[in-house]
């Protein structure tokens, strides 16, 4: 009997894992900045939300960082957190070029212990709003995103709530013990 010709069955494609949607945008100035955007991450970790890491600067990169700004909003993003030292324009430059909230960090670079990145980030001019963490603070701008998300996600809500209660939980813990212990005994017992 002939054996019939099949047609070469095709490879199949691998299966890619499917791909998360970011929904916060991290940015930076330089790599230099990742230390302080660390605890940010975890944070965001933490909380599960997808999220990208990237370096752009203002003035190295400026149309790297107009590129990512203006498409952001249609790249599926909902909150940017940029981070810059120094003459620390990232932030609000990028909130000049998309309208989905921005949260600036200023880095404390070499000299004049991140005061000059703060002025930076949080002196924008009147209609353009970076909203502004403390030096250094990317965990508050992290739960500032994810103070945003939840807006729109009540499970995300509901966690965050668990997380303020827990921050709460362990004052009262330490206030217990200071009262019992009194203020020295309880300053030996943090060595
Ligand atoms: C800023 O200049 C960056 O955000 C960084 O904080 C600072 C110094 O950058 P490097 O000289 O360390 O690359 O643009």
């Amino acid at each position: 009997m002939r054996s019939e010709r099949l047609p070469k069955a095709k490879p199949s494609p691998i299966p890619s894992a499917p791909q998360i949607q970011p929904l916060v945008a991290v940015r930076m100035g330089s790599d230099s900045d990742l230390k302080t955007l660390e605890a940010g991450c975890l944070i965001l970790e933490k909380f599960n939300i997808p999220f990208d890491v990237d370096i752009t600067s203002a003035h190295r990169t400026p149309h790297r960082m107009t590129q990512f700004a203006e498409s952001a909003a249609s790249k599926g993003y909902k909150v940017i957190i940029a981070a810059a030292g120094g003459a620390a324009h990232l932030p609000g430059m990028i909130a000049s070029e998309t309208k989905l909230p921005v949260i600036g960090v200023p880095v404390k670079a070499s000299v004049l212990d991140g005061v000059d990145s703060l002025y930076s980030i949080v002196q924008m001019p009147r209609g353009i709003p970076c909203l502004t963490v403390g030096v250094g603070n990317s965990t508050n701008a992290a739960l500032g995103a994810i103070r945003i998300l939840a807006l729109q996600d009540s499970d995300l809500s509901a966690r965050y709530e668990k997380y303020i209660q827990t921050m709460a939980d362990e004052v009262e813990v330490k206030a217990e013990k200071i009262m019992s212990l009194g203020w020295e005994n309880y300053k030996k017992s943090m060595a």
